[in-house]
């Protein structure tokens, strides 16, 4: 059912942004949900609806958007990612900061009523609590993704606090999905291992077997989503960006259950990949006490569900 919004999404191409463009056109209507990438548009989001070619580090191209559109909310997805971000630092800095300081601005400027922003599970750090982390705690990230987020989530605070802005986020932990593959995680291994164990029967992750990490099935990551973006707005208590837990396990207990559907699936495990330090300064799993209370979330998805809607899912799109 089409709604008075106009919803522009920033990165669309990317995991969460093509999955999100779609769940967002259902609900708003296909020409109410105004996608841009700097690339291309992906196939999954092609033809569905409006599509806008636009670089988050060139305020001109995307102000030009906004004065076209005039969105009355937005969704800011354009970011580099934890291993990348280590290759590439001043990169991931630039791109992570000044591309959400851009839509701040021009969110103010156009009165945009609502705007999401991602944060993610690596703001905490070495000295975080690593189970159970708790909304509030010592935050130490020692990856240059980890604190553009961290200072993107104090950025969110502040242009809510000082010009109003209703700017909402939610610190996602590692997503798992078949439509499209992440794009430079330390969590890409959860991904990754379906794609194998299905092409190949084999995988070696590049964490160690007893590396656990929070992750969430894409589905539960859109889900809430729209429902913090749903959401009163005197139900909303941070406005820098709330814990979302999902589900805590290893590579050895992925493979475990991808073993009861896949018997012959054999997992190895690589020496020295630089992304085992970025995974153990990470919490295992996370405390989400303030999204249960402040805005209901309710997870679906547990590792054995999970796992078989991976399967399958890929298993048809492969055919
Ligand atoms: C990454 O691994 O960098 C992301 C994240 C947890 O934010 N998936």
């Amino acid at each position: 059912m089409a709604t008075s919004e106009k919803v522009l999404v920033i990165g669309a191409n990317g995991q969460i942004g093509s999955e999100l463009v779609l769940a967002l056109r259902k609900k708003h209507g296909a020409d109410h949900v105004i996608a841009s990438d700097i690339n291309a548009p992906v196939d999954a989001i092609r033809n569905g609806g409006p599509f806008e070619i636009a670089n988050v580090l060139d305020k001109n191209s995307l102000q030009h958007i906004f004065e076209l559109y005039r969105p009355t909310q937005v969704y800011l997805l354009a970011a580099i990612l934890s291993a990348v971000g280590e290759q590439k630092p001043k990169l991931a800095w630039d791109l992570n900061m000044n591309g959400l300081i851009h839509v701040l601005d021009l969110a103010v400027e156009f009165e945009v009523k609502k705007v999401f922003w991602p944060s993610s599970i690596a703001v905490f750090g070495p000295h975080s609590p690593k189970q159970n982390t708790p909304q509030y705690c010592v935050m130490d990230p020692n990856t240059v993704y980890g604190f553009s987020k961290l200072a993107g989530e104090r950025w969110c605070e502040y242009y809510h606090a000082k010009y109003g802005l209703d700017v909402r986020s939610i610190r996602y932990p590692g997503l798992i999905s078949w439509k499209t593959n992440p794009g430079g995680g330390t969590t890409d291994y959860a991904v990754h291992i379906f794609h194998e164990a299905l092409q190949s029967g084999t995988y070696q992750s590049f964490l160690s077997a007893n590396t656990a990490l929070p992750m969430m099935y894409m589905d539960d990551a859109i889900r809430a989503t729209l429902s913090l973006m749903d959401a009163p707005d005197e139900c909303i208590t941070i406005r820098s960006s709330y814990n979302l837990g999902g589900i805590s396990f290893t590579p050895e207990a992925l493979a475990a259950e991808i073993k009861k559907q896949i018997p012959e699936f054999t997992l190895t495990y690589a020496d020295n990949d630089p992304r085992q330090a970025i995974a153990d300064s990470w919490p295992q799993s996370i405390d989400d006490t303030y999204a249960k209370t402040d805005w209901d979330w309710k997870l679906e998805y547990d590792i054995e569900r999970l796992t078989s809607e991976m399967l399958k899912n890929l298993k048809n799109s492969l055919v």
